[in-house]
């Protein structure tokens, strides 16, 4: 019998033959992560969470007490059954005085990679059993990209899951155009489980075939393929303008594809008249877009000219549109791949994400893995995800989301399990003024993070290693057994073990287990995405076979992967789902909405923050907040392996060789980024790999701050702009971010985090 363990990293062979089990990665990898390496010596890390424990004003005085006093106050440990029926209670009273729709249980995030100790579906379900909650909608990932594309193109979901194979790109595509590059770190990742890490030999077999790489942005060593790549400085933020200089070359020169307008899109006249300028009396040149991007006209003129003779992909990265007007890179990126006319051949057309994740570009089959039943939600509130601070600094004013507007809740209890917000969200500062709003907010985590540390009651949550689960990721193509690997640490309890004490406390016990227990789940979930393989032509073997055995490849049936292929060879049969069965240019939807910020085609509009803005002069440099190399997010950030990346315990901010030497900042130098809305350390990187005016400071280094709010950690998040993308999303913006950075005087090196005082009970 064969052991394995699953993360969002990666696939993991334990083996038991030394004092402790050890982590091997998975034999059918061809490049696997070191992220996860470290987890087993980690899990009894001084960090985890041992106990239930209370904030000490809230134990003393009950809810709502001091709430100024969340992550600055010590801890009083409880028995589990005390804790657990103080948090029952609190549910219980506030679903009586306020109702449910003033409990918060969105709880964003990416928790471990389980199917079934899944945090977020077991706090929605135990929610869901008890009436209700309010939730959150989209992601932080593509909060902008999931409103807009099903507009004008496809559900994200049909995108993610239907990207052109990295195989048919090797044999077909001659110029590959990358905004945003194609991040090798970032493609260690599937919300799932990785299975084979495909994109270093993807990118690797495109060079083998010669084809031409341009790799356009502020960052160089963002696409590496072994090969030659040109790289094309832009300023941050300002890939639309490209674009739509792009499209105007085309136009202007009669280099599209007429037939392919015509038969497959709706609008691109609407769109025509606003790049040869006769809707707004400015025209979409080169020579306008250089003014805003920095890239020589000719440059432009030259790749236009360029994408219209050979077959060509053109991909942007998710974060283009974590951005101001984050929508409008990829409607424009849709509507410069229709101009050009390839989208549906193979190696040709648009790339929606490849370098954001593993899955993108895999040729695995594709089948609904295991998932937990949320039950049904009573409650009708939500909120756009990245809108958690506006709503609990503005109960009952307005916002707009995708045409309708809508109210924000007033929040008086907020339930998170398996995200951390004191990550995720931006303007870290104003999310604490936010969180002092509700009377109580009770968390499952696994460890002393700034999340944890702001909650009123905290339960130890599992780790990934002290369960019994099953792990599948979209188009990864394996479905993996992942058994126990240790016992639980200090108390800890599972999610499910949580939810379902507290169910018992709230008399939801029966609806919310369905008499099930853990294997007792494992079982169900399993036959039911068998069944559901099944119904598209995949065999997986019982469940018992698959425990026996630990994991279930189905890589020996890949095939080979055409975006959009079925649409284009007869979309009368297979048309879009968008209102007109075609990609839309122009969208009568969204034009009808008539919004400000979001018209009826892609367009350019100046971001709240960049490089040719007037606060510039305040604040000159661009930061640019992207996925660790490192880690997950915030997830192990206390390992080895991130800490080895930092400097003196300090995280990295990459600075370019100029704007290093005007401030006299040094390799190693601490330093402190600022700007009106906070400040953070960080150690500097000087850095040849970066546009002048642009630095660059990865998420995820744990949020600590210190009584003058100056962060210690170095989370970008000190600094990022916390608004909507527009009206029409309200999406993640945080890539839009002017700071000034400046030597910090000495410090000493920056500890591991440590776990919060605590304190006996008074
Ligand atoms: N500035 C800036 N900010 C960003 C981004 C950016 O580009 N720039 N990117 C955004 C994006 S794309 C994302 S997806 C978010 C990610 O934000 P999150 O997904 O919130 O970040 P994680 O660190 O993965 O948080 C997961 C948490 O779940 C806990 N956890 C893990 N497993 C379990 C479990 O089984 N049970 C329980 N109860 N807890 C568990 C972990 O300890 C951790 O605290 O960040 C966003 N924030
Ligand atoms: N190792 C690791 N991998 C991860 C994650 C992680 O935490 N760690 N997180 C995962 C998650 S949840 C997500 S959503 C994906 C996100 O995937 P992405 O959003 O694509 O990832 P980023 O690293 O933020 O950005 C990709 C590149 O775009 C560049 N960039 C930023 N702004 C601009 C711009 O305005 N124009 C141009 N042209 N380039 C720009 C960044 O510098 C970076 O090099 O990554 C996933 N992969
Ligand atoms: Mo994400």
């Amino acid at each position: 019998m064969t052991h394995y363990t699953a993360s969002h990293w990666g696939i993991y062979r334990v083996r038991n033959d030394g004092a402790a089990p050890r982590l091997d990665p998975y034999e059918g990898d061809p490049d696997p992560s070191p992220i996860g390496a470290h987890q087993v010596a980690l899990n009894d890390a001084p960090l985890r969470i041992r106990r239930p424990a209370v904030r000490k004003s809230w134990l003393e005085q009950g809810p709502g007490a001091a709430p100024h006093l969340r992550g600055r106050e010590p801890f009083v440990e409880l028995e589990w059954d005390e804790a657990l029926d103080l948090a029952a209670a609190e549910i219980a009273r506030v679903r009586t005085a306020h109702g449910n729709e003033a409990i918060f249980g969105g709880s964003y995030g990416w928790s471990s990679a389980g199917r079934f100790h899944h945090a977020q579906s077991q706090v929605h379900r135990f929610l869901n059993m008890l009436g209700g909650y309010v939730r959150s909608v989209d992601t932080y990932s593509l909060g902008a990209g999931m409103v807009i594309l099903p507009h004008i193109l496809a559900s994200v979901r049909e995108t993610n899951a239907g990207h052109t194979s990295w195989d048919v790109l090797a044999a077909h595509t001659e110029l590959f155009v990358a905004f945003g590059g194609v991040p090798h770190k970032n493609t260690q990742i599937s919300s799932g489980g990785a299975a084979d890490h495909r994109a270093r030999a993807g990118l690797a077999g495109l060079a083998a075939a010669g084809v031409e790489m341009v790799n356009i942005g502020p960052v160089r060593d963002n696409l590496e393929t072994g090969g030659d790549v040109r790289w094309i400085p832009l300023r941050p933020n300002t890939d639309t303008a490209m674009m739509l200089a792009l499209c105007e070359t085309l136009r202007a020169e009669g280099l599209g594809d007429a037939d392919f307008l015509a038969r497959y899109t709706v609008g691109f006249d609407r769109f025509a008249a606003y790049l040869d300028g006769s809707a707004d009396g400015v025209r979409k040149t080169p020579e306008w877009a250089e003014a805003i991007t920095g890239v020589p006209a000719e440059t432009t003129r030259a790749l236009a000219r360029r994408m219209a003779a050979r077959r060509t992909m053109v991909n942007v990265t998710w974060s283009l549109q974590r951005a101001a007007h984050g929508e409008q890179p990829f409607w424009a990126v849709v509507a410069l791949t229709a101009i050009l006319g390839q989208i549906g051949l193979p190696g040709g057309g648009v790339g929606l994400g490849y370098g954001a994740m593993n899955a993108l570009g895999s040729a695995h089959p594709s089948f609904p893995g295991p998932t937990l039943p949320q039950g049904r939600n009573g409650v009708s509130a939500f909120i756009p995800v990245a809108r958690i601070a506006d709503m609990l600094l503005k109960p009952g004013e307005p916002f707009t989301y995708n045409g309708k507007t809508h109210r924000y809740p007033d929040i008086r209890l907020v339930y998170w399990a398996g995200g951390n917000p004191f990550h995720h969200h931006q303007d870290l500062g104003r999310l604490r003024k936010a969180w002092e709003a509700p009377d109580t907010i009770l968390t499952n985590e696994q460890v002393w993070n700034a999340a944890a540390r702001h909650a009123d009651i905290v339960f130890p949550a599992t780790t990934t290693l002290e369960r019994d689960d099953i792990g599948a990721a979209v188009r990864e193509g394996h479905v993996i057994a992942m058994k126990k690997v240790l016992e639980p640490v200090g108390e800890a309890r599972d999610d499910y073990r949580i939810f379902c004490d507290l169910s018992r406390r709230l008399g939801t016990l029966d609806a919310f287990s369905e008499g099930l227990d853990e294997m007792g789940w494992l079982r169900r979930l399993y036959g039911e995405s068998a069944a559901a393989a099944g119904a598209l032509g995949l065999d997986l073997p019982a469940f018992e076979t698959f425990w026996q055995d630990g994991i279930v490849s189905l890589a020996g049936q890949d095939k080979p992967v055409t975006m959009l292929a079925d649409f284009r060879t007869a979309p009368e049969d297979a048309p879009l789902k968008t209102p007109s069965g075609k990609i839309e240019i122009f969208s009568e939807t969204i034009d009808g909405f008539g919004l400000e910020d979001c018209p009826g085609h892609p367009a350019w509009f100046e971001p709240f923050e960049w490089l040719g803005a007037e606060a510039v002069a305040a604040y000159p440099l661009h930061l640019l907040s992207d996925q660790p190399v490192r880690r997950l997010h915030s997830q192990l950030d206390h390992s080895p392996h991130s800490q080895d990346g930092k400097i003196g315990g300090r995280e990295p901010v990459y600075i370019s060789e100029a704007d290093a030497a005007a401030r006299g900042i040094a390799h190693g130098d601490t330093v402190e980024l600022f700007n009106d809305r906070g400040r953070c350390l960080a150690a500097a990187i000087p850095t040849a790999d970066l546009m002048p005016g642009v630095v660059r400071l990865a998420t995820g280094a744990w949020y600590a701050p210190d009584e003058t709010g100056q962060d210690q950690g170095g989370n970008p998040n000190a600094l990022t702009l916390d608004r909507g993308a527009s009206g029409l999303s309200q999406g993640c913006a945080a890539q839009t971010c002017l700071v000034e950075i400046r030597r910090a005087p000495d410090a000493p090196p920056h500890p591991l985090a440590t776990p919060p005082p605590f304190v006996a009970r008074g």
